[in-house]
């Protein structure tokens, strides 16, 4: 009824699910018509009408298993009261970071319409495709906000874990108690599975590794298990090498969602009750071609008596050919019926 769903549930290998990272967004031209009735993207976030339209884009598109809630992980340092923009080919730009102004107690009011737009989705999508929520892990959504910005390197969000110890632990709570909480009013809202982003945990040093990435993760998985047994959780933990396997055995995610560093013909061996997803490098969907079909393939066969869901390694760039997804994803389809 639900392929994806199933398939975590009862971690059959029949038949491989399929949807993107990224699935929305800028590679798409009409994604790019509708943003530009909104030129500020956090607004777009929080207007149930466009973000449900952003949502069931690709799903107009393309065949699809999932819909994931068009939304941004940093909505939870917003709703915690620290200003956040996006720049127009800069990325996101967060004000500065003070531990006593952050708030949890406006978060359900503040994310209001995220709710608003699971809950419309939930009511309009086609009953076999299932519907993802998500929340930035704690530990990457720290790296933003301490550091103001993404992917320029992480080392003043390490220094001051490492010079706080004591506030770094609470940053982490409090950040583990938004996420729980965010979470729960998703699936209330109906979601049906959740993803946890930690795009940033490999850039974790040992040091802040525990209490930064597995101590949360872990919390949360266990609290939105009690408040739901029936939601399974997906995490990218995402670069983190060989910390791979404790990472998966502590936190008890159902879900691993792989990054292109991984060796699959390996870690099928090394965790075998494990639902993988994912791992294809995006730049190969950029390329197409041969090079993309080739590489699709070594995850096909790798996990191909495993419980595998098709995705690639990190989001959909924004370069991506649109045809080149639907190129890949018919060649997903086709590995299902030929074997
Ligand atoms: O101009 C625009 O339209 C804004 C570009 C954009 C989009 C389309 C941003 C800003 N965020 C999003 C949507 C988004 N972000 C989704 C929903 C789309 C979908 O999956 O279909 C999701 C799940 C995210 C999650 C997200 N945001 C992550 C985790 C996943 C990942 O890609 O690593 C991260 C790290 C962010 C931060 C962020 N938001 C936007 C940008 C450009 C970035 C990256 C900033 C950086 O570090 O450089």
């Amino acid at each position: 009824m639900k392929p994806l769903i199933d398939l975590i549930r009862t971690k059959s290998s029949q038949r491989v699910p399929i949807w993107f990272m990224r699935q929305a967004g800028r590679y798409l031209p009409e994604y790019r018509a509708l943003r530009a009735q909104q030129p500020d993207f956090l607004k777009f976030c929080y207007t149930p009408k466009l973000a449900v339209e952003a949502t069931l884009q690709p799903l107009k598109r393309y065949d699809l298993d999932a819909a994931i809630l068009f939304s941004d992980i940093l909505v939870i340092p917003h709703a915690l009261g620290q200003h956040v923009g996006f720049e127009e080919g800069v990325g996101p730009i967060l004000g500065d970071f003070h531990l006593k102004n952050l708030k949890i107690d406006r978060l359900e009011q503040t994310l209001s319409p995220v709710f608003e737009i699971l809950t419309t989705l939930r009511a309009c999508l086609p009953p076999h495709i299932s519907l993802i929520g998500f929340s930035g892990a704690p530990w990457t959504l720290y790296c933003y906000m301490i550091e103001g910005r993404g992917k320029r390197g992480f080392s003043k969000a390490i220094a001051w874990g490492q010079e706080n110890p004591q506030q770094f632990r609470e940053v982490m709570e409090l950040l583990t108690d938004a996420v729980v909480a965010y979470l729960k009013h998703q699936v209330r809202a109906g979601a049906e599975v959740v993803q946890l982003f930690d795009t940033w945990a490999g850039e974790a040093p040992q040091d802040l590794y525990e209490i930064g990435v597995v101590k949360p993760v872990t919390k949360i998985v266990k609290e939105l298990k009690a408040f739901s047994a029936q939601v399974p959780l997906m995490g990218f933990p995402k670069n983190i090498g060989e910390r791979i396997v404790p990472y998966v055995k502590e936190t008890g995610i159902d879900v691993l969602s792989l990054d292109p560093t991984f060796n699959p013909e390996a870690l099928a061996q090394i965790l075998p009750q494990t639902v993988y997803q994912g791992g294809l490098d995006p730049e190969l969907v950029v390329l197409g071609g041969e090079a993309m079909i080739k590489k699709a393939d070594t995850y096909l066969k790798a996990f191909k008596n495993r419980p595998y869901i098709f995705n690639l390694g990190h989001g959909l760039l924004p370069k991506t050919p649109p045809e080149n997804v639907q190129k890949l994803i018919d060649h997903v389809r086709k590995m299902n019926v030929d074997g």
